[in-house]
This record gives structure tokens, sequence and C-alpha cells, in this order.
């Protein structure tokens, strides 16, 4: 259903594009994948319409670089299904019982959009990401956490120069929804990459902090509550104020473990079944704050459960450790 804020322009957005902007831009103009040779599929879902794909593109001097490339068919958008249909468009019958049919419609092109998400060049890492495999949980007391996990972050989590473009207005100024300025308790609010902003259907935002250094959950401390608190007041009002969304109709969470070590939130309209609201992933925001409340050192001591794949280098790092 369209909402109120839906429709609503971006006109009170500041826009200073920072170089990476530009950059995309440009690329976009371009295709970002010449040369695409498909290598592997590495997951697709008929029910997500989705499909993670591995292939290889011309680099810059020709050379072949990898690429995973995610398409998914963007949501309905009911307005303009609607005046698809009053528009009497052909269909095909493919069956039909008594009062029961179904068709074939091809719908024109603004109407049948296919979003995807490109990432070269992809790294290993990626890759084996997106590859479906067997997950199993793991359960991480406070010292596996600094004597497993934190050497395994320090030395090979994903690059988190996305953010840092984001912070410093180099890349998708233009998107920002809301921002807190402050370098302690400030942070940026703006449209997650899975979402396409044409629907609060699928509402997928993140909160990213301004300060630096805090990795994840297990950072978290008292200390961080002003922070917390106004992620969770300003991000929900900033919701309404462009999308109609009320706070009680989103999911506000942190992953644990993200993919990313520096802290953001998620904010997901709760009808949206996004991945990573899986109860192994998920950490309500309300929850967060009051644990800590409760207990400043709450994330820095309790064991935190979560799922890796099988092939994951944390997996093996536990396994090393005759932890799993
Ligand atoms: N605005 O450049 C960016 C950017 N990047 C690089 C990541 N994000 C970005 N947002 C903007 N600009 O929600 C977003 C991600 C994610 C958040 C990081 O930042 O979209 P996280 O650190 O907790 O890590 O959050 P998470 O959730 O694992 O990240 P990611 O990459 O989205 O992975 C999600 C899992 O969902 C993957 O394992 C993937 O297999 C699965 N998935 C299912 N459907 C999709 C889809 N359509 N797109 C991407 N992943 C999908």
């Amino acid at each position: 259903m369209a909402q109120p804020g839906e429709k609503r322009k971006r006109e009170d957005d500041t826009n200073n594009g920072g170089t990476e902007d530009k950059d995309n831009a440009a690329r976009e103009v371009e295709n970002p994948l010449p040369g695409f040779r498909l290598s592997a599929v590495l997951r697709e879902s008929a029910r997500d319409k989705t499909i993670f794909l591995h292939g290889q593109v011309s680099g810059d001097d020709e050379a072949k670089e990898d690429a995973v490339v995610i398409l998914e068919r963007a949501p309905f958008q009911a307005e303009s299904v609607s005046d698809l249909l009053g528009k009497n468009p052909p269909m095909t019958l493919q069956l039909k019982n008594d009062i029961y049919g179904v068709y074939h419609l091809s719908p024109p092109p603004e109407l049948n959009e296919v979003k995807a998400t490109v990432i070269r060049p992809a790294t290993e890492k990626h890759i084996k990401k997106y590859l479906r495999q067997e997950v199993y949980l793991i359960q991480e007391s406070g010292e596996d956490y600094k004597n497993i996990t934190l050497p395994f972050i320090q030395a090979q989590s994903f690059s988190i120069q996305w953010v840092y473009n984001i912070l410093e207005k180099k890349a998708e100024a233009d998107r920002i929804v809301y921002e807190n300025a402050d370098p302690e308790n400030g942070f940026v609010l703006l449209p997650d990459f899975k979402w396409n902003q044409k629907q609060v259907e699928d509402l997928y935002l993140i909160a990213i902090c301004h300060k630096r250094g805090i990795k994840s959950l297990r950072d978290l401390t008292a200390d961080h509550l002003p922070l917390l608190r106004n992620i969770m007041k300003e991000g929900k009002e900033a919701i309404l104020k462009r999308f109609g969304l009320q706070g009680n109709q989103l999911r506000i969470y942190l992953h644990y473990q993200p993919s990313y070590y520096h802290l953001h939130v998620h904010f997901t309209a709760l009808g949206h079944d996004a991945p990573g609201t899986t109860v192994e992933r998920a950490h309500l925001l309300n929850d967060v704050i009051q644990n800590i409340e409760m207990d400043s050192r709450y994330y820095e001591t309790r064991t935190l459960t979560y799922a890796l794949r099988e092939d994951e280098a944390l997996l093996k790092s536990f396994k090393d450790a005759g932890k799993f």
C-alpha cells in the first residue's frame, strides 16, 4: 500500500555528491560489466526472485577481473500495476478451470525492472559469502571473542572504505535521509544498498555512526548509550517524516556477526522479510540498549550465538582452537 511520505521528493537533501558519486555515475553510463562471462551461479532463490552470479569482466587494463552480480526482480508498486491492468494489456492464457485462470503478462520495460547489484573487483571472500553453503551455529563466549574472533577480524575483515566514503560525503551524499553530525554520538541515516526506494513495503535504511573504531555489538558499553538512543529516536523520527512509517512499524536491529566492522544499525519495514533477520543474527536495538543499561559489560562478557558458513575462515579458527 502506498504510504503518505512515499512519493515525497527529497528536496531537503543537500546534494554535495563526492568524487565516488561522480565516478559511479560515469560507470553507470558505461557498461559496469564489460565482456561479462558467467563462471558460476552461486545461489538462486525462486521465492525471493534473486540470483547470485560469479563472473569475469574485462578490467581497465583488459586483465580479467572477478565480479559478483546479484539480480533481483523489483517489487511491484500498487499504483503502476493498477495502471497497467486498467489499460487492457494482452494476456496469454496458460490455464483456465472454472473461475480460475492463469495468464502470461509481459509488462512494459518500466514495470519489468531488474535490480542489479555489482561488486567488482570481487574478492574470494565476496564470492564465498554469496555461495550457498551449509551453516553451523557457534557459541562465542567473551573469551572466545578476545582469543579467536577479534584477531580474525583484525586480520581479514571486509574493507569498510565504502562506509568512510559515506561519512565523508564522497559517495551517496545525495541519498542521505538524515544526519546528526556530532562526532561522538552522531550518525548518518541512508537507504541501504538493498532498497530501491520505490515502495515502503521493503523499506531498508542503515544508520552508520560517525565515531570510528566501534566494530560491533561486542564493543558496546554504557558509554555508547547516548549514540544508540540518538539512532533509535532520531532514526525513527526521520523515517516517519520522510517515508510515513511509524516507529512501531520498523524492525531496528544490529547484526552479530556483521559483514562490515564499523557500527551500523539496520532499519527495515516490519512486514519485510529482509535477509539477516533470523534470531541467530539480528539483535533488536531496544534490547541492546536495555541490556547495556542493566550491565555496561553485557556484550563484552556474554556468550553470543551465530551461524557461520562451512568454509568460512572464522569457523576454521574455532575448529583450530578446539572450540567446534
Ligand atoms: N548504502 O555501498 C553500500 C553498501 N554496502 C557495500 C553494503 N551495504 C551498503 N549500503 C549502502 N552502500 O545491509 C549495506 C548492506 C547491509 C549493510 C551491512 O550495509 O546491504 P552487515 O554488516 O550487517 O552485513 O550490514 P550483511 O547484512 O551481511 O551485509 P550484506 O552484504 O547485505 O549480506 C546480507 C546477506 O543477505 C548476504 O549473505 C546475502 O547472501 C544475502 N542476500 C539476500 N538477498 C540479497 C540481496 N538482494 N542483496 C544482497 N544480499 C542479499
